[in-house]
């Protein structure tokens, strides 16, 4: 389809999903469920919503097309028929004398003042709706999953407080579950947003300055594939050079699978051949600003910490990255390739990177590959 032909299907379609969310009447969205644009279906498209908060905003979104294009239609059918209507050739142009002057006229004022107030609200109190769905803090129904989120220039931090995990750059969720996202910043204004989950949360830095997002995952779109179901996130916030390299993955689980996955993820690595007990001596370069957890290195580290509680860590916490499909914060694959590219030369692949290149010879890069990608990866 040629992209001018493909946007008017997507026109047609929000219409037609406009008047029918309509028809059905407001309070409806969790009864019909729907997503505007299946048929156009793409990693970040927002009107593919799959959870309630996402199909409510969707829901706004379509009330506020029905209304902007009745105003369109109530503006512009007139305003052509008056273009056509009361053309004037050039001879008459001198013999014009004005209209009938409307000004003072109380009706008229008042009827063009009643109508833009009648269609905001027609917008604003299904707005309102949706918004209030958002809990307070200590509406948070008890069964709900609590995840801190932390953005970081330029990568994402997930802490599972409950499940005692800390991992990046892949959200992991059960299904059908209330999740309640904590959501703050290390360094500056970040937002928080998987396209197809419902938007989008801003991540700021300071102490209290933390948002909330709730809502409940989806079901699966396919539960018979193994391993989770991938959707896209990404900074919707601009925070420096690399922000729009400052994606992640959200990875959905069957309820089983996710439990599994939070169990081993506290298996310590398993270092197996040569190679990997070298990378492993090569990773104490890295263990300033990484993390893997359950390690002797990492024994030994939180002894030192028990003293000065430690801030946030540089880098991210690298103790299931053999399972991690992408790299760099959802940039590139995970693959022996881009490992090298990126420990040799982070800023080549993100620039401004605050990881540095640490200048380790070839031979130390491939045994610190074989360590983190092999001996770190956890089957679940
Ligand atoms: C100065 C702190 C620092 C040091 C030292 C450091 N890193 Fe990093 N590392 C980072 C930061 C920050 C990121 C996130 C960068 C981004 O995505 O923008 C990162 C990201 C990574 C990632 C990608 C993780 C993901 O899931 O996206 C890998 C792999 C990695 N580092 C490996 C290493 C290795 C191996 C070493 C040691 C040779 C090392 N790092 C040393 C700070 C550091
Ligand atoms: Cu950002």
């Amino acid at each position: 389809m040629k992209p001018k032909s493909k946007a008017m299907g997507r026109v047609a379609c929000l219409l037609s999903a406009s008047i029918a969310s309509l028809l059905r009447g407001a309070g409806s969205f969790d009864e019909h469920p729907y997503s505007l644009s299946a048929s156009f279906k793409t990693p970040m498209d927002t009107l593919a919503g799959l959870t309630d908060w996402a199909q409510g905003i969707n829901y706004v979104y379509a009330i506020t097309t029905v209304v902007v294009a009745i105003v369109f239609l109530a503006v512009s059918i007139p305003l052509v028929y008056a273009i056509r209507r009361f053309r004037v050739s050039d001879e008459e142009w001198g013999t014009l004398v004005p209209p009938k002057q409307v000004h003072g006229n109380a009706i008229l004022e008042f009827t063009w003042t009643i109508i833009p107030v009648i269609l905001l609200l027609f917008i604003a109190v299904p707005t309102w709706q949706i918004i209030f769905r958002q809990p307070e803090k200590h509406q948070v129904p008890a069964n709900a999953m609590r995840i801190e989120v932390i953005g970081h220039q330029w990568w994402w931090e997930f802490r599972y407080p409950e499940l005692g995990i800390t991992t990046a750059n892949e959200l992991h969720l059960p299904e059908k579950t209330p999740v309640y996202f904590e959501i703050s910043s290390a360094d500056v204004i970040h937002s928080f947003w998987v396209p197809q989950f419902g938007g989008k949360m801003d991540a700021l830095p300071g102490k209290g300055a933390e948002n909330h997002l709730f809502f409940t995952t989806p079901v699966l779109q396919h539960p018979e594939k193994k391993g989770g179901e991938y959707y896209q996130g990404q900074c919707a916030e601009l925070c420096g050079l690399s922000h729009a390299l400052m994606r992640f993955e959200a990875v959905l689980h069957e309820k089983a699978e996710f439990e599994r996955w939070a169990t081993v993820f506290h298996n310590p690595p398993v270092v197996q051949t040569d190679l990997e007990k070298k990378g492993e001596q090569v990773f104490m370069q890295c263990m300033s600003c990484h993390t893997i957890e359950k390690t002797p290195s990492a024994d030994l580290e939180k002894q030192l910490l028990a003293m000065t509680p430690p801030a946030h860590k540089a880098g991210p916490n690298l103790t299931d990255f053999g399972s991690r499909r992408m790299i760099a914060a959802g940039t590139r694959h995970n693959t022996a390739e881009n490992f090298h590219d990126w420990v040799h030369d982070p800023s080549s692949i993100k620039p401004g990177s605050k990881m540095v290149s640490l200048g380790l010879p070839q031979a130390d890069i491939e045994a610190v590959a074989a360590y983190l990608r092999y001996s770190t990866a956890k089957t679940y």
